[in-house]
């Protein structure tokens, strides 16, 4: 079985794993949207890592989706509404017990994108590591962060995953990922949305605290009710820790809806109140967060789904 890592997507966390394990000696393959992003690239020679005062340059080969070999490990990096048509488009260079790596946010894009390849085996990521891009091809490395990887289907670690190590990503295998995506999803339904609406950085929640206490009630009900006991626990002290920690931060939506770019709320606070439907589970103030943050996201042109 092939040991090359192909990325899918090379934005700020795609081009962040690929620069890291192209440095430590890993063969990487970029997979580009198109001949134009592909022929953009080769003009840039490559994928720039800066980090604080220092960059450094990385000529990666890289290929478009429909043109070269077998797969047979593929990290998905595209945004999660991206994640399940992109993959579905490589699904016949995926080779016989291929694994993918799914680093989008939220839940729910997961199992779209296991849905296109059911022979492979889908390894899911939580990461709370911070990248940005600069320009094209070049990206910055803003937060530094752990990862979380994977697999509710199987709880044996991979034999690539001390790679992870070996190119200085920080990553420990969990047996209960899906417990760690939901925490992060709460987590992100009670101060994400708030920030586009209250149009403030995560701090400004400190002159909103009972409305981020009721929320937090109600996704620690809905998380208890989706049989994640574990994400619910101090889920509000948690919630007020990390307004505080990250005071000075504009949440990754509020960034999205300023640069006018589409956001994941599909995948946070719409699969928040889609698990509640499913589950018979009336949420007043999760859903009322829903309807306030649809109608603001159409007011600004932007996809609300
Ligand atoms: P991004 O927009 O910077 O990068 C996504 C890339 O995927 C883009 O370059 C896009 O062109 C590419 N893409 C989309 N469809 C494609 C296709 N069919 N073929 C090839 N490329 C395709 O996004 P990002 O910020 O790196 O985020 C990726 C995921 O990681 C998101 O779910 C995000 O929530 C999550 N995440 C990001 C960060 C961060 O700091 N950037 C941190 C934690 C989690
Ligand atoms: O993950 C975040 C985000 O902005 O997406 C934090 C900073 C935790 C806020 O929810």
């Amino acid at each position: 079985m092939s040991s090359t890592w192909h990325i899918l997507g090379a934005g700020s966390l795609g081009s962040l794993w690929a620069c890291r394990l192209a440095r430590a000696g890993k063969a990487v393959r970029l997979i580009l949207r198109d001949q134009r992003r592909l022929a953009s690239y080769q003009a840039a020679g490559g994928l720039t890592l800066v980090e604080q005062d220092h960059s450094a340059h990385f000529a990666i080969p890289a290929e478009t989706d429909d043109f070269g070999g077998p797969i047979h490990r593929l990290l998905v990096a595209c945004k999660a509404y991206d994640a399940a048509p992109a993959v579905a488009r490589l699904a016949p260079r995926l080779a016989e017990g291929a694994e993918l790596i799914l680093l989008q946010n939220g839940l729910g894009s997961q199992d779209e994108v296991a849905e296109q390849v059911p022979h492979a085996r889908c390894i899911f990521a939580s990461s709370t590591e911070g990248a940005f891009r600069e320009e094209d091809w070049r990206v910055r490395f803003a937060g530094h962060g752990f990862n979380w990887l994977g697999d509710p289907l199987n709880p044996a670690a991979p034999e690539w995953f001390d790679d992870l190590h070996q190119a200085g990503i920080p990553a420990e295998w969990s047996v209960d990922i899906l417990t760690r995506l939901w925490r992060k999803l709460a987590l992100n339904c009670a101060i994400n949305p708030l920030t586009v609406l209250h149009d403030c950085q995560n701090g400004g929640l400190l002159g909103h605290l009972g409305e981020v206490s009721a929320l937090c009630e109600e996704l620690a009900e809905l998380l208890r009710r989706c049989g994640q006991p574990k994400a619910a626990e101090e889920l509000g002290e948690e919630v007020e820790r990390v307004i505080l920690a990250t005071a000075a931060n504009y949440s990754s939506m509020y960034q999205d809806v300023r640069n006018a770019r589409r956001t994941e709320v599909h995948y946070l606070l719409g699969h928040a109140c889609r698990s509640a439907a499913r589950h018979g589970l009336h949420l007043a103030q999760l859903e009322h967060l829903r309807q306030r943050l649809v109608e603001n996201l159409q007011a600004r042109g932007l996809p609300s789904d």
